[in-house]
Order: structure tokens, then C-alpha cells, then sequence
């Protein structure tokens, strides 16, 4: 007995033909003409053209084509045969068809409908949103993304690490907490790994890298803030200046978005999405000076605000007519930055940077304060409570290293990339203030 092989739509050839095939997918359009039937049978890969002239075909098989619901899933036995009608030049002549889990009709959404679905119902039905090959094409691309990152930063002589999620403080500003009963005691979800990748600086795991998720309580319905991120973020000690930091996230970027245009061609044509590489290295752009270009640009914004959404996507018009899709915006004031960022002294200044891709901040970083008194002054300025973060404070007091480093949001980055109009494209199932379910 010859070998049955079990094809994909991408591995079946006209090579196949004539020879014994299986294959196994959703049924994503059928057709019954009387004389003949059409199943396009759907997989992982494309689409494979299943077809059964009556004569030719079991009785039993032709019932079932018959009443065959749409994105049911099947597994059809039969013959390959080389057909220039069909997509990839072969087709499948069944001589047996099992319906492995029969779809209830109607379906909650369409998958190959040309109608507009809304964003809602196709993310509360995201299972069946995801059939569609450009919803999954996002995804593949992510992955790729992670990958990559993966291997530039241990490239790069970085430990992947992983800090809590439960957490007692939070170190991005009380207003974004998700708080949380912890048995007697109350928890915040973690909203950046900031507090614990800062304390590893003080133990010689000193260059320390982090892909995991952030919670923020965002009460803003936009469509770059949700309440669940994956944040990249990394953390290096003995740094000069935040510019070797900057160097090390401008070499990830690159090697980021030159890698997915290399390995992800297909993902990219199914999303008609045009990637190029930013041009490098980024142009570094003052605050003050930003804050000036958007005002150029019609904006009324006064020195020490926040450039927001709207000043960012401004500045990203006026980058893009000099070609350049990432920049730096630095020297924000120290007002404007966290307790854990250095201060640039006699300025009113910081010592840190954001990252903007084509105008929308994807990343945000600089060097810390180390020096325990200042960083205790600092906190106290900004209206905290040091005894909140003794635990974090210890390590500032026993030997630590200048450092410095970045959080990067995953999803910004993968939906600028592709141009996607909404960061939610980017998350399989996305939280927001109203979506919590699927
Ligand atoms: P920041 O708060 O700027 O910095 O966050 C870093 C990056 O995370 C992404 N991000 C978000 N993405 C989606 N939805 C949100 N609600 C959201 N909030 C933030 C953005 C942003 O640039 N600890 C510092 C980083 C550091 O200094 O190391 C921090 O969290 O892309």
C-alpha cells in the first residue's frame, strides 16, 4: 500500500499528482452545481481547491458536500491532480470526506466577506477574526519580532529575566494602578518591571533584559493605550551617558525591522503593509526644540507641557517630510519624568530620552539616579513615600553602579510598523476600560 501523505495547502504541488493525499482545514466556501462540487478547503497556509465531479465521486461524499456548513472542519482523502484553474496549479479529487467538527450556522461573523465588520464584533468574536490570514499575518510578524529582540539582545551579552506581576508599590505614578486583594494585604499588577530591573543592576547581572506584560489603569479610549501591554524593557550598568543606551535600543530597532522585512515577505504582502528601514541614526530632537516645531505647526503648547498625542503626530509630519521615521525627543524636564530618572544638574532638565516612530512614542528611558540621597530627594519631591520602596531603596545603598535603560512598548512598535490604525490590532484579545471578555 502506497503512503498516504498528509499535505498543507502550502506543500502540495502539481508534483503530487496522481498520488494519494490528505489534507485538513476549515471549509471555506462550498459550491454544489449539481454535476459538480467545489470545496475550498482553508489551512494554516492558503487555500487548497477540493473537487468532485459527480461521476467521479463516492455517493457518500457528494451528501456530505451537499450539506457541508461553512468553517467546518474537515479532513478530505484523495487524489491529486493538476488543474491550471485551480490555486497552486493542483486540486484534490476527495474519495473520502470526514467532517471532523461540523460549524453551527449562522456564523457570528464572516471570515471571507468582503462586508465591513466592526471592530467590536470582530474582537468579541476574535477566534473566528483570526481565521482571516492578514488578522494572523500580525501576529506571525510579533513573533518575529520577539525573536529578534531576543537575539539582539543576547547578542549583545544580556540576561533575560522575569520580575514579579504581583507587586506591593507601583513605579509609574499612582493614577494607572490596578489594585488588587492579595490574601490580607492589598496589590497592585505590576506596571513596568522598573523597581526590580533597577535593583539587579546592584547585583552584577549587569546587563538585564525583560519581554513581559504591564498593566496599566488607562482611562483613555485611544487607539494606542490599552490597560494590558507587552513592555520590553532593559536595564545595563556602568553606562557613560543615556546614549549608550540609546545606541543599544537604535541597533535592536534596526536589527528588528530589518529582520522582519527580510523573513516576514508573505505577512507583509497579505497586510499591503510598505516597511522600510528608519534611517540611522535616529535625529535627536530637544524638547524645547520639539515643543517649538509643533508650535510652528499651529500648536499652542507652553514649555514643560506634554507634547501628547497630538504634538507627537504633528512632529512626525514635519520628521517625515526630512524622511526620517524614528527620532529622539531628550532633555525633557526633570518635572515631566519619573523619581527614578537623574536630574541634569543646575538645568531644569533630566537626563533622559523618548523614542517616537513615526509620531507616536514608542519607548521611553534614560540614566537613573543612583546616588541614594538624591534619588530619596527626588521621591520626597515628587510626593512619594520613600518607606513604601524600602525595598527597593536598600539596593541603592550597598554598591550601586550609574546605570541606565528603556521600557518599549511591544504592540506601539508592531502597529506603527505596519501601519495598523489601532494599537488593539496588535493584541490577540485586547484589554481596555471596557473590553475584559474574550
Ligand atoms: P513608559 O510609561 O513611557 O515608561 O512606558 C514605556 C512604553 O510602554 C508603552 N506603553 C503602552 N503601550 C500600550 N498601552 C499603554 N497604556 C501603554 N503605556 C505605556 C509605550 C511606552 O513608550 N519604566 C519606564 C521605562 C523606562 O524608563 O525604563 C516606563 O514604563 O510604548
Amino acid at each position: 500500500m502506497s503512503e498516504v501523505k498528509n499535505r498543507t495547502s502550502m506543500s502540495l504541488t502539481p508534483a503530487d499528482a496522481d498520488s494519494e493525499v490528505v489534507v485538513q482545514g476549515w471549509a471555506q466556501d462550498v459550491r454544489n452545481l449539481g454535476g459538480i462540487s467545489f470545496l475550498q478547503l482553508r489551512d494554516r497556509y492558503g487555500i487548497v481547491q477540493v473537487t468532485a465531479p459527480k461521476k467521479r465521486t463516492a455517493p457518500e461524499v457528494m451528501e456530505i458536500m451537499a450539506s457541508l456548513s461553512r468553517e467546518s472542519v474537515v479532513r478530505v482523502t484523495g487524489t491529486a491532480k493538476a488543474s491550471e484553474q485551480a490555486k497552486g496549479g493542483v486540486e484534490v479529487l476527495p474519495t473520502r470526506l470526514e467532517v471532523l467538527s461540523a460549524a453551527a450556522v449562522p456564523l457570528p461573523m464572516g471570515v471571507i466577506d468582503k462586508v465591513n465588520v466592526e471592530p467590536d464584533t470582530r474582537f468579541d468574536h476574535r477566534f473566528m477574526d483570526l481565521r482571516k490570514p492578514e488578522a494572523r499575518a500580525v501576529f506571525e510578524i510579533k513573533s518575529t519580532v520577539l525573536a529578534l529582540i531576543d537575539q539582539y539582545l543576547v547578542d549583545n551579552g544580556f540576561v533575560e529575566i522575569f520580575t514579579p506581576k504581583l507587586v506591593a508599590s507601583g513605579a509609574e505614578g499612582g493614577a494607572t494602578l490596578f489594585e488588587l486583594r492579595y490574601f490580607d494585604k492589598t496589590a497592585y499588577l505590576a506596571q513596568s518591571p522598573q523597581l526590580y530591573k533597577q535593583m539587579l543592576m546592584s547585583t552584577g547581572l549587569d546587563r538585564v533584559f525583560e519581554i513581559g506584560p504591564a498593566f496599566r489603569a488607562e482611562p483613555s479610549d485611544t487607539v494606542r493605550h490599552v490597560s494590558e501591554f507587552i513592555s520590553f524593557d532593559g536595564e545595563m550598568a556602568y553606562i557613560d551617558s543615556q546614549r549608550d543606551v540609546q545606541r543599544m535600543i537604535e541597533g535592536c530597532t534596526q536589527a528588528v525591522i530589518g529582520g522582519v522585512i527580510e523573513r516576514c515577505q508573505k505577512q507583509l504582502e497579505l497586510l499591503g503593509a510598505n516597511v522600510s528601514l528608519p534611517k540611522a541614526p535616529y535625529p535627536i530632537i530637544a524638547y524645547q526644540d520639539a515643543v517649538e516645531m509643533v508650535n510652528d505647526e499651529g500648536m499652542k503648547l507652553a514649555l514643560g507641557e506634554d507634547l501628547g498625542t497630538e504634538g507627537e503626530k504633528l512632529l512626525g509630519e514635519v520628521m517625515a517630510r526630512q524622511g526620517n521615521e524614528m527620532y529622539w525627543i531628550e532633555e525633557y524636564p526633570e518635572e515631566a519624568k519619573p523619581f527614578y530618572i537623574m536630574e541634569k544638574d543646575g538645568t531644569p532638565y533630566s537626563y533622559s530620552f523618548d523614542l517616537d516612530y513615526k509620531g507616536q512614542e514608542i519607548s521611553s528611558g534614560g540614566q537613573r539616579e543612583h546616588r541614594y540621597d538624591r534619588l530619596v530627594a527626588r521621591m520626597e519631591k515628587k510626593g512619594l513615600d520613600p518607606a513604601a520602596f524600602n525595598f527597593y531603596l536598600e539596593a541603592f545603598r550597598f554598591g550601586m553602579p550609574p546605570h541606565g535603560g528603556w521600557g518599549l512598548g511591544i504592540e506601539r512598535l508592531v502597529q506603527k510598523m505596519l501601519d495598523l490604525p489601532n494599537i488593539r490590532e496588535a493584541i490577540l484579545f485586547p484589554r481596555d476600560r471596557i473590553r475584559l471578555v474574550p
